[in-house]
């Protein structure tokens, strides 16, 4: 028959071992381990009941009350080291000092696009001068894209932009309604709905053709729209930002020039060029042989378009200006492929 003083002194062995190393223990993994070790399936406190059955009434009524002290005593034992350890880890976080002075810094890889950098550079430079974003939409109708900048259905000029149309069955609008936006000008008749005069916009995104790939054309490319409309607005204005923006995002030695071109939406129309950089105007692939790389359309904003945004032509004029973000980035870095900036090559990127 089991003695009760062998299992009051097995408790008492329990108890200062455990206590001990309870207030020894340095982490809350220790803790975790010395709770298991008593608590646990296999635990110390968890098994020694199943021994009680070989005591005589009187002493399990003695040792019962002893048993759930210890037991309790343990559990508070260690509930209260957690914390202690808890609080000597939080002093230490807030004391300890740090030399940053001798800290190791690794290099860090990877940055933004080239072109999301460039439009954010482009971005500043205009808000600079008083211009505000507006989004429009890359998936369009026909009417914004075409229609109400006074390129009607079966207009020549719309050979003009090689267009890709989303197929109606899919969509439940009507063959040729809905169509990938060929230029950010789908921005232009919304701004005039938008806003009134005086207006200083700009819209900057993706646009897509069916093109012809080569150096300077892509299907997939950013453009940035300027809408500009106040009494008095010239082709002086367009003139100075033409030249703000390139002498500023290319550089000072940029060699500009404006020729006549046709937009149905304005009147006069121009393209703007750069000197190509690749060949200094002697003529190269990159340019098709004419020495100078188109980078804009643009002009003064045509009177029908400005009746489409309800703008009285009779009091107000604009200019609307229309560059490609990729050819300006060709002109600015000096890579002559403007289908380097979609292709993902890593070797390319780095250059940035
Ligand atoms: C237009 O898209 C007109 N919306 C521009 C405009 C705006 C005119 C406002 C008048 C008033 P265009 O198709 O020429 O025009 O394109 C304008 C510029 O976008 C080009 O000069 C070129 O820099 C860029 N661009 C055009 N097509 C491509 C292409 N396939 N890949 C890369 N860049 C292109």
């Amino acid at each position: 028959m089991l003695k009760l003083n062998t299992m009051e002194e097995k408790l008492n062995k329990i108890k200062t071992d455990y206590f001990l190393n309870i207030n020894q223990a340095k982490t809350l993994k220790e803790l975790d381990e010395l709770f298991l070790a008593l608590f646990g399936k296999n635990g110390v406190i968890t098994l020694l009941p199943k021994e009680f059955g070989k005591l005589p009434m009187e002493e399990l009524q003695k040792i019962g009350p002893l048993f759930n002290q210890t037991k309790h005593e343990l559990d508070n034992a260690i509930e209260n080291r957690r914390q202690a350890v808890r609080e000597e880890s939080y002093a230490k976080l807030t004391t300890e000092k740090y030399d940053l002075g001798t800290a190791e810094i690794k290099p860090r890889h990877g940055h933004l696009h080239p072109t999301t950098q460039f439009i954010q550079e482009t971005v500043d430079l205009f808000e600079k001068l008083g211009f505000q974003q507006f989004d429009a939409p890359q998936i369009d109708t026909d009417e914004y894209n075409f229609g109400l900048l006074n390129i009607p259905e079966g207009h020549p000029a719309r050979d003009l932009w090689d267009t890709l149309y989303i197929d109606p069955q899919k969509t439940g609008y009507s063959p040729g309604e809905l169509l990938l936006r060929t230029h950010t000008s789908n921005a232009q008749v919304r701004i005039m709905r938008d806003f009134t005069p005086p207006i200083r916009m700009m819209s900057i995104g993706r646009c897509y053709r069916y093109e012809n790939l080569d150096a300077r054309h892509e299907h997939t490319f950013e453009q940035f729209e300027l809408v500009y409309i106040d009494k008095g607005v010239s082709m002086t204005n367009l003139q100075y930002l033409s030249e703000y923006f390139l002498q500023n995002t290319v550089g000072k030695d940029i060699k500009v020039r404006l020729r006549p071109k046709y937009y149905p939406f304005v009147e006069p129309g121009v393209g703007i060029d750069g000197l190509c950089i690749f060949c200094h105007g002697q003529g190269c692939k990159v340019c098709g042989g004419t020495g100078w790389l188109e980078v804009a359309g643009a002009g003064m904003i045509h009177p029908t378009v400005l009746k489409n945004g309800g703008i009285n032509p009779e009091i107000y004029s604009g200019i609307a200006w229309g560059p490609g973000v990729g050819r300006i980035m060709m002109l600015k870095y000096g890579f002559d492929d403007i289908r380097e900036l979609l292709k993902g090559d890593l070797k390319f990127l780095e250059k940035f």
